[in-house]
Parts: C-alpha cells; sequence; structure tokens
C-alpha cells in the first residue's frame, strides 16, 4: 500500500455536494482505503476570473493501484459526475480530482505528473493537506510542507464550518 494525497475541486452544479459525492465514490474503490479528509475550503478561483469560487479539499488515500489505475479510476468519478472537458485552461468545472502526491515517486508521464505542478504554490491545496499530512512531508525538490506553507499566504480562502463537513 502507498500513502496518496488527492486534491478535490469543484465549481459547478453545487461544489459541496460533488466533493461529498467524490469521497464517497473514492471510499468504494477497489483496493484503496480512504485514510483521511481534510475540511472543506471556499477558495477564489485561479485563473479566469470571471468563474464562480471553488470549494477544495484533500483526501488522503492508502492504495495498492498503480498510478495510471487510479488516474483511469479517479477520471471515471470526475466523469460520472458530468464533468465535461473544455478547450479553456483552468475553466470551471463541476468536479476536478488531481493525484498531487503517489507515495514518494516522481511520475513524469505523459497522463501524468506526480507531484502536482504548481502544488507547492497554491492555499487551496497547501492548507488543506496540512490538516492530514506530517508537517515534514518532504516534496520533490526537498522543501517540506511546513516551509512551503509559510511562503504562501492563506489568501483568498476561507474554511468552511464544522457542521458542514459533517453533514
Ligand atoms: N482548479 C483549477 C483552476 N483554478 N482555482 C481554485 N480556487 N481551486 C481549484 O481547484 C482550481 C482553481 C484547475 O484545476
Ligand atoms: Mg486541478
Ligand atoms: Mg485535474
Amino acid at each position: 500500500m502507498e500513502r496518496v494525497y488527492v486534491g478535490l475541486g469543484s465549481n459547478l452544479a453545487e461544489p459541496l455536494q460533488q466533493l461529498k459525492a467524490a469521497l464517497a465514490a473514492i471510499a468504494e474503490l477497489p483496493d484503496t482505503r480512504l485514510a483521511a479528509t481534510s475540511s472543506f475550503y471556499a477558495s477564489d478561483p485561479l485563473g479566469p476570473p470571471e468563474q464562480p469560487r471553488y470549494v477544495n479539499a484533500v483526501a488522503a488515500l492508502d492504495t495498492a493501484l498503480q498510478p495510471l489505475q487510479l488516474l483511469d479510476a479517479l477520471q471515471r468519478i470526475e466523469l460520472e459526475q458530468g464533468r465535461v472537458r473544455k478547450a479553456e485552461r483552468w475553466g470551471p468545472r463541476t468536479l476536478d480530482l488531481d493525484i498531487l502526491l503517489f507515495g514518494s515517486r516522481l511520475i513524469a508521464e505523459e497522463r501524468l505528473s506526480v507531484p502536482h505542478y504548481h502544488m507547492h504554490a497554491r492555499p487551496f491545496v497547501l492548507y488543506p493537506l496540512a490538516e492530514i499530512a506530517p508537517a515534514d512531508l518532504r516534496l520533490a525538490d526537498g522543501r517540506t510542507l511546513s516551509e512551503l506553507l509559510q511562503a504562501c499566504p492563506f489568501a483568498g480562502l476561507e474554511r468552511l464550518g464544522n457542521d458542514v463537513t459533517a453533514r
């Protein structure tokens, strides 16, 4: 089993429900255990500004799937929840499931780059990740999660209350 961190995001069609449904689907994946989930966060969109705010979260999984098998499974969940891939970069989406880290692997394949590019500087990834990952978690470039957090202001981010998480 390897520890994998997955970033979840949505800004269309009831984002919070999208994330909750995705977590339930992830928990049902074969050879995979959903180990922890962060709080949900509302976040300002990165990319084209004329789109709704996102809801983001991060999940920790232990899985025996190989990276491309997990990617297939996550993309299936995205499609089942109505994702339509559009040409616009960083445009709005019903559900985005990104493999952030896969054990300590470095993956550079056509379909999959791990660690996820840009995760180092995205508050909507780093703050939820920090809730469920060890502070001394080391990323590929040698920096720890706590070092990355110090360089990443808690900007445009709003932690949604626990009442929301519990529902
Ligand atoms: N995802 C994007 C583009 N922009 N902005 C926020 N706040 N959260 C996201 O998850 C996000 C984004 C592309 O995947
Ligand atoms: Mg993404
Ligand atoms: Mg994606």
